[in-house]
């Protein structure tokens, strides 16, 4: 389990000794000179562990990335000429071809690791042959190179087996080198997912490297490390809707006999300092527990350079190289911007939101989905003047049921939606803070243009992957071009075998930090700990903490019809009254209960849905069971709890279809 770098190049005598540093290198670590250990790790070897269809993958994608695929024949020599210079044995080869497979099976006897080159399976590989036969003038495949220097075809290749031996002609001084890294992995992000991944991989006694880095938003905001969940996401976004909800129970309060003898008030600056103060807190946690569990922090920027080789900038613009077995890319996503004039320059964004040193006064918040409609929840629940502009739907994605029910009960708390128009400019008409902006909008139906009047617009269209930036086209990373995001297999493993993604990078899986952090930490224990299991993406639960709290587990209505077939799905569901909003008057009937079942599978759960306080709380519980496969029946059989609200999910009986009556007057 131990760690398998070591620090800059390391040798293995011949005739099988254990791997000694060589006394350079023992006198670096010594030093701890970073920069000598920099320049000697510009060697890249491929690690014997791994297989040699292992590196033959890497060496294709490489190569085969979309950006090379209208590659000239320069660009063809150099993937060649990189392939060689980078590997200590590089192997052009075809994977159908037997004398090749002979060639790989020669040095997998004599235990030396090579990388190979699959041309049959490599994108552009034809050309890439005619070029490489060429360059090599020789007539077919295999074409082998030991350190840099053409060995030749199968026949040459078994002669100098023979008469020389390979262990001889990789000898330098007596010794054979061997793959030596800075890190057995590094993870690019510290945020949810890279750093619970890191410190799994440091427990199981992997030397591990994270960098973590905040570019500033154009307004300049920046945090500390822990990533977006715990400085402009999940964290501060909870404790500011709380903040609301209290508002609410002040609200409630006299009804239960407290007098509240003063008006009121709240100060959003005592708000923010609590919450940032806390936030200070968990990132102080975090770089300890970095340190307690012996994985090493830079607060850098990473950039792939070349194959397992990384670039580290500081703030100061200092840069530092290191080399990893492995990586890890878990860099989340940044808010989008609309590129209309005057977004950048007046709008803010989540990411400025929760430390904003001003009360943002009446806001516009531009987006419909949860980051849009949490946001509007909590700050008219400040008290604030709040519109949403939408440009279609709320909650994209989201059972549609459930997202209309919100959007009513936000409208009916004061919260004012125009729908179906997008901005188009927002000026400043005075400075301040907050100052004073013009929106001018346009509608998405036809070409009516409205104008208004606010202290802060919000921004929350959507956020983008931290893809495009760190160097992914130097080491072959796909990405989905459109959308920036990472494709995987199920182990999350890139298109190029030595690199993984995690989290909000991911393309095709739920952008949530227990996702990040479950799917990080399995992946280590698989790469690590010999355990082989795979995150499993389905049925994750969800809450969206507007002021009316939804928790979802599973397929939306609309989903479940997709894919089962409306008749074969029933859908039970009621409105239910909590009873601590009883006494107060609170809204009877907002409060909304519905499963999903499918009846060809036994009345399975596959949808299961909640409106109502503690939202979170209540799906938690009913995801476990619907991971165990939970049926209708099983749910009917449950004894309920009295007098909370998720006892509701035990006596559902009527079913959409029927139409029959679900409004609730008492318990
Ligand atoms: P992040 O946590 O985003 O971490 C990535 C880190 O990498 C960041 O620190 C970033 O600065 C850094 N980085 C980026 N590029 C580089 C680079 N090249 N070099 C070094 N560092 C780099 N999820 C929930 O589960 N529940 C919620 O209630 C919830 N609420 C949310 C509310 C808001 C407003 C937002 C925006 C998100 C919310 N999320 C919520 C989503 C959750 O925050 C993300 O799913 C989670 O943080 C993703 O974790 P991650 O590790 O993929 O990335
Ligand atoms: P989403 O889920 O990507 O939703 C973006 C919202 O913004 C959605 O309502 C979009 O409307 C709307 N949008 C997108 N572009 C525009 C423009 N140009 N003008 C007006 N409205 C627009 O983003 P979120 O920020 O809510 O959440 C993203 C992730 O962040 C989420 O998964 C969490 O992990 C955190 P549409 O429906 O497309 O018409």
């Amino acid at each position: 389990m131990g760690s398998s770098v070591r620090k800059g190049k390391v040798v293995r005598q011949t005739g099988g000794h254990p791997p000694a540093a060589t006394a350079s290198r023992r006198q670096q670590e010594r030093n701890g000179n970073n920069t000598r250990r920099s320049a000697v790790t510009e060697d890249y070897y491929h690690t014997p562990q791994k297989t040699a269809e292992t590196c033959c993958s890497e060496s294709r994608i490489i190569y085969g990335s979309e950006k090379n695929s209208n590659a000239t024949a320069r660009d063809l020599e150099v993937t060649i000429q990189t392939l060689i210079d980078n590997n200590n044995v590089m192997i052009f080869s075809r994977s159908t071809c037997k004398r090749c497979s002979k060639v790989k099976d020669l040095f997998k006897s004599m235990n030396i690791p090579y990388c190979s080159l699959e041309l049959d399976q490599t994108e552009d590989g034809q050309r890439l042959e005619v070029v490489l036969l060429e360059l090599a003038m020789e007539r077919s495949v295999p074409v082998v190179y030991a350190r840099q220097t053409k060995v030749g075809g199968y026949e040459r290749t078994v002669k100098v087996h023979r008469e020389i031996g390979f262990l001889k002609l990789l000898e330098v001084n007596g010794q054979v080198e061997e793959p030596s890294y800075d890190y057995d992995l590094i993870v690019i992000g510290g945020g949810s997912g890279g750093l619970a991944a890191s410190k799994e991989a440091a427990k199981l006694g992997k030397k591990v490297l994270v960098l973590d880095f905040v570019v500033p938003t154009p307004l300049g905001t920046r945090w500390g490390l822990g990533g977006t969940c715990v400085n402009v996401g999940c964290i501060p976004k909870k404790l500011m809707h709380q903040t609301a909800l209290l508002g609410q129970a002040i609200k409630d309060a006299p009804k239960f006999g407290w007098q509240l003898d003063e008006k009121v008030n709240h100060s959003w600056d005592t708000m923010t300092e609590a919450v940032q103060n806390y936030i200070g807190s968990l990132n102080w946690g975090y770089r300890v527990s970095l340190r307690e569990n012996n994985v090493t922090y830079e607060n850098a920027y990473g950039e792939f350079v070349g194959p397992h080789k990384i670039k580290a900038t500081n703030n100061k613009g200092v840069e530092k190289f290191y080399t990893a077995e492995r990586f890890l890319i878990a860099t989340g996503e940044r808010p989008r911007y609309l590129g209309i004039p005057g977004d950048k320059e007046y709008c803010i964004t989540s990411d400025d939101l929760f430390s904003l040193a001003y009360c943002p006064g009446k806001t516009l918040v531009v987006g419909a989905s949860y980051v849009a409609l949490e946001c509007a929840g909590f700050l008219a629940g400040l008290g604030l003047d709040v519109t949403v502009m939408v440009r279609s739907i709320l909650l994209r994605g989201f059972d549609q049921d459930m997202a209309n029910q919100i959007g009513q009960h936000m409208e009916e708390h004061g919260v004012k939606f125009i729908r179906r128009y997008v901005p188009t400019k927002v000026e400043q008409i005075k400075e301040g803070y907050p100052g004073l902006l013009k929106v001018t909008a346009h509608s998405a139906e036809n070409s009516e243009v409205i104008e208004g009047e606010y202290n802060t617009v919000l921004l929350a269209i959507g956020r983008d992957a931290c893809t495009r930036k760190i160097g992914l086209e130097e080491v072959g990373v796909k990405i989905n071009e459109k959308t920036g995001k990472i494709p995987v297999n199920d182990g999350e493993q890139t298109n190029v075998p030595y690199i993984y993604a995690i989290g909000d990078v991911l393309e095709g899986k739920m952008e949530l930090t227990p996702v990040a952090i479950h799917a990080g930490r399995l992946l280590v224990r698989r790469l690590y700990g010999g355990s082989r299991i795979k995150c499993d993406y389905v049925n994750v639960p969800t809450t969206v903490f507007t002021p009316l709290e939804y928790g979802a587990c599973g397929y939306s209505e609309e989903k479940a019809i997709e894919k089962f077939g409306e008749d074969n799905i029933e859908v039970y569901h009621s409105y239910f009254w909590p009873l601590e909003w009883t006494v107060p008057s609170r809204d009877n009937n907002k409060c909304y209960a519905k499963v999903i079942c499918h009846i060809r599978d036994k009345d399975r759960i596959v949808g299961f849905h909640v409106l109502g306080p503690n939202a979170g709380e209540i799906t938690q519980g009913f995801a476990a069971a619907i991971k165990c496969g939970i049926t209708k029946e099983q749910l009917d059989s449950t004894i309920g709890i009295h007098p909370v609200c998720a006892e509701i999910f035990t006596t559902l009986s009527v079913t959409k279809r029927s139409g029959g009556d679900i409004l609730q007057s008492g318990c």
